[in-house]
């Protein structure tokens, strides 16, 4: 069987892509960070079927055991910190992890197992400021964060391993895709949970930022089949992943909002902490290289993704609360 190795299995995309290579057939293996407390609630129900491995993006040495004692010929790398406004408060602790993460990966991998495959989480974000409407593989990059910039990194860092020896290394720059996996902090995750604790009585009103800034927003789970994708192909190369369309924050909120019988406006409430210091306000992809050379389609829609995640976070409340 082949040996995927996913950093980052307890985030959002590494809890789906390794149940996703566990149904292909794959022996997984999943890099987690030491914590206190354990954070596995996304891979609990397939604990049992993957090999969970200490090791850090800090830690050069911890990464080239990884690789040597489990020989992966398959490799993900998702680990990051990946929160946005958390790149202002934590900006060295970001380039640390998100940028220097990658060479260390990438390094560890041309020492030890040279011929695997490696797959760099990219973002949108990278194009920031944006140069050109719908955003593209070729599309100049302009990042507004430090995480954006630290991405920026990571990509180039990948083509240069892949041009300098001859690996098979792959960038796929995928645009925000959602999930009731999403972290609570992230906005479409705040606005369904808020939605959810609202309509239960929970909560009068969540607190948001800003409302004109346009998303291309699609559903985690087709998003990891692009990533196989990737790493099945003849030779390497980098990929736009997105639905192609772009929606207001202001969107998302009308139709959780509606979903639950209630109107957004007499709900959200303009709070100043959640502007960003620089804001990157449209982001829309064009997809077509992915669709052509990779067979990549998304199968759930904006609309069905919010309704989805609604439901999910009234669902899970209820539960709690035994109803
Ligand atoms: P996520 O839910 O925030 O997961 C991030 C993962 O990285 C977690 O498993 C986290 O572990 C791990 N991690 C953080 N610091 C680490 C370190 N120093 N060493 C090892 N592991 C570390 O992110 P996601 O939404 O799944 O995204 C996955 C990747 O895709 C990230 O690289 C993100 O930047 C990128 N991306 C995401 C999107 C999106 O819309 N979701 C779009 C484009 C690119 P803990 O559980 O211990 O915190
Ligand atoms: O949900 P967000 O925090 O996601 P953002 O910044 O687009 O980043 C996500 O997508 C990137 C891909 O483009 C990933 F690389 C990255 O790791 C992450 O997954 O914010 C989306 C938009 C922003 O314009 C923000 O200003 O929502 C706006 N927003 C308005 N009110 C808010 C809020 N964002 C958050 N998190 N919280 C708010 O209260």
């Amino acid at each position: 069987m082949p040996v995927a190795l996913v950093t980052g299995i307890t985030g959002q995309d590494g809890s789906y892509l390794a149940e996703m290579l566990l149904e292909k057939g794959y022996d997984v293996v999943g890099m987690v960070r030491r914590s206190s407390t354990i954070t596995f609630d996304r891979i609990e129900q397939i604990q049992d079927k993957i090999t969970i491995v200490q090791g850090d993006l800090h830690d050069q040495s911890s990464l080239v055991n990884v690789f040597e004692e489990y020989k992966p010929d398959e490799v993900y790398n998702l680990a990051a910190q990946s929160f946005v406004p958390t790149s202002w408060n934590q900006p060295v602790l970001t380039g640390e992890v998100t940028a220097l993460g990658v060479t260390r990966m990438l390094d560890a991998m041309r020492l030890v197992r040279p011929k695997a495959r490696f797959y760099q989480a990219s973002s949108s974000e990278m194009f920031g400021k944006v140069q050109e409407v719908p955003q593209s593989e070729s599309t100049p990059l302009y990042p507004r964060s430090p995480y954006g910039v630290a991405k920026v990194y990571g990509h180039w860092i990948t083509i240069n391993y892949r041009e300098s020896y001859d690996m098979f290394a792959v960038s796929g720059i995928l645009f925000n895709h959602e999930s009731p996996r999403r972290g609570l902090e992230f906005v479409t995750r705040k606005i369904t949970n808020g939605v959810a604790r609202i309509k239960l009585g929970l909560d009068t009103e969540i607190g948001l930022g800003n409302l004109d800034s346009r998303r291309d927003w699609g559903y985690a789970k087709d998003y990891v089949e692009a990533m196989w994708l990737m790493l099945q192909k003849d030779s390497p190369d980098d990929y736009v992943i997105g639905t192609g369309e772009t929606h207001e924050v202001r969107e998302f909120c009308e139709i959780a909002f509606s979903y639950a019988d209630l109107d957004y406006k007499e709900f959200v409430k303009k709070d100043e902490r959640f502007f960003r210091p620089a804001e990157v306000d449209l982001l829309v992809s064009d997809p077509s290289k992915a669709k052509q050379e990779l067979g990549w389609e998304i199968k759930v829609g904006f609309k069905e993704l919010v309704e989805m995640m609604v439901q999910a976070d009234l669902d899970k409340i209820k539960q709690k609360l035994g109803q």
